[in-house]
């Protein structure tokens, strides 16, 4: 079984797998070894049949406070382009199961495009999402610059990531960065409850779904429409497709397969 020294690995609920990160004393700051165990987790629970929905999240202080800053300032350009620290964050984005993010105070710099690389984000309402790196002489690396203009548009990105301005779980939520915002009692529950919908039904569909969806980010209109249509037709040779509509004809809940 792996071990974790910066993160905590559990199952709150049946389907639900939940990584909470756990570096409190440098806020959650994102080393390569705090990364590397986050990614190996999700690897691991998107290769685990009974999970259906992961969940990031932190503590009710902090979600992340960025890319470890410690750790940077010995990094050179040369050792990043080598493949050293800082490199693998892509790695989040081949996982096929859908990922929510449960944000709690600060989510800035690599902590906001950790939460962004995720599919959809709960909100605490003291969650604060920021693009700081500015301050640092740098920029962000790990896609605020492209993310976060898609999520808040040109004009509001631009703000944040020249300026450092900061965005409340309220304004996050009106600008369309995160799905719900809750009261710090209740924020994490309702990602799980989240993550148990998502889990409940077919994961064969849910998986052709998300991918579907991400396509949106990267394709034309036509080329996306075409990729959807491609997914849509996959799933007609589906079990659960099947299922799931003679389930509504006979006037019953679906028994999935998952295949
Ligand atoms: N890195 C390292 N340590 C950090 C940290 C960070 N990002 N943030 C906080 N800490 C540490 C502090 O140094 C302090 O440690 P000690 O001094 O006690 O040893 C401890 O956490 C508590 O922090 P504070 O004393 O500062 O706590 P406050 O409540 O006063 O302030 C704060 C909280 C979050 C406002 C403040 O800590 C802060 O401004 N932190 C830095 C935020 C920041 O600038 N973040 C952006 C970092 S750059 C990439 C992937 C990722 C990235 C880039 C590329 N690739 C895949 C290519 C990402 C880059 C970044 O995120």
């Amino acid at each position: 079984m792996t071990t974790y020294e910066t993160i905590l690995v559990e199952t709150p609920v049946d389907g639900v797998g939940l990584i909470r990160m756990n570096r409190p004393q440098a806020l959650n700051a994102l080393n390569s070894q705090i990364t590397h165990e986050i990614f190996t987790a999700m690897e691991m629970f998107d290769r685990d049949p009974s999970i259906g929905c992961i969940i990031l999240t932190g503590s009710d202080r902090v979600f992340a406070a960025g890319a470890d800053i410690k750790q940077m300032l010995d990094t050179t350009a040369i050792t990043m382009m080598a493949g050293g620290d800082f490199t693998d964050w892509s790695r989040m984005t081949r996982i096929g199961k859908p990922i929510i993010a449960a944000v709690s105070g600060f989510a800035l710099g690599g902590g906001c495009e950790i939460a962004m690389m995720c599919d959809m984000i709960i909100a605490s309402e003291t969650a604060q999402f920021g693009q700081p790196e500015i301050n640092l002489g740098i920029l962000p690396g790990a896609g605020g610059t492209q993310r976060l203009t898609r999520a808040v548009g040109k004009a509001l990105a631009m703000e944040m990531c020249l300026t450092d301005r900061r965005l409340s779980a309220d304004e996050a939520k009106h600008y369309g960065l995160v799905n719900a915002v809750y009261p710090i009692e209740v924020y994490l529950n309702e990602a799980i409850k989240l993550g148990q919908k998502v889990a409940s039904l077919s994961q064969v569909a849910i998986r052709l779904t998300k991918d579907a969806v991400n396509k949106a980010f990267e394709l034309s209109l036509q080329e996306g429409l075409n990729y959807e249509k491609r997914n849509f037709y996959l799933l007609f040779g589906t079990e659960d497709r099947t299922e799931g509509m003679s389930a509504f004809v006979e006037k019953r809940k679906p028994v999935w397969k998952h295949k």
